[in-house]
């Protein structure tokens, strides 16, 4: 009887279990934001640099727009530039570099990346639009 029981809940575990698991990992990879970008790129590599500090977990899909990547007619649907890097998160899909650093930062930035008075949102600012 014993046995039998414990073989109940390894059915209920495998099937339920499993089920579970799946979900819980789709929901996950659904809430992640989503990186497409390439590590041969500078901008995309300065959004990388904010969400390793920030300690975020993206999805990272590798676009090699050097080999012609940002003209794939999917791509083009989420960026009509073609350009990386862009991210999408929850309803927003977001292009350049300083806006996504800018959106990441005061989404997640618990550590105040971006400054919290204007004084040091100036300074930072001054290093997004300086040539
Ligand atoms: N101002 C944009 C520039 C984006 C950009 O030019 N990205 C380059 C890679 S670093 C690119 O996608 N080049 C491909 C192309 O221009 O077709 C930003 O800061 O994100």
């Amino acid at each position: 009887m014993k046995q039998q029981g414990a073989s109940i809940r390894t059915d209920w575990s495998v099937k339920y279990g499993v089920m579970f698991l799946l979900k819980v990992e789709v929901e996950a990879s659904v809430k992640k934001p989503k990186l497409f970008s390439s590590l041969l790129s500078a901008n995309g590599r300065k959004v990388q640099e904010i969400l390793y500090e920030l300690e975020i977990d993206v999805i990272l899909i590798e676009v090699n727009v050097y080999y012609g990547e940002g003209n794939d007619p999917e791509y083009l649907k989420i960026n009509p530039l073609g350009k990386i890097p862009t991210l999408v998160d929850y309803q927003i899909i977001l292009t350049e570099s300083n806006a996504i650093m800018i959106y990441l930062s005061e989404m997640y930035g618990v550590n105040n990346l971006y400054g919290t008075s204007p004084c040091q949102r100036a300074e930072v600012n001054k290093l997004f639009f300086g040539k």
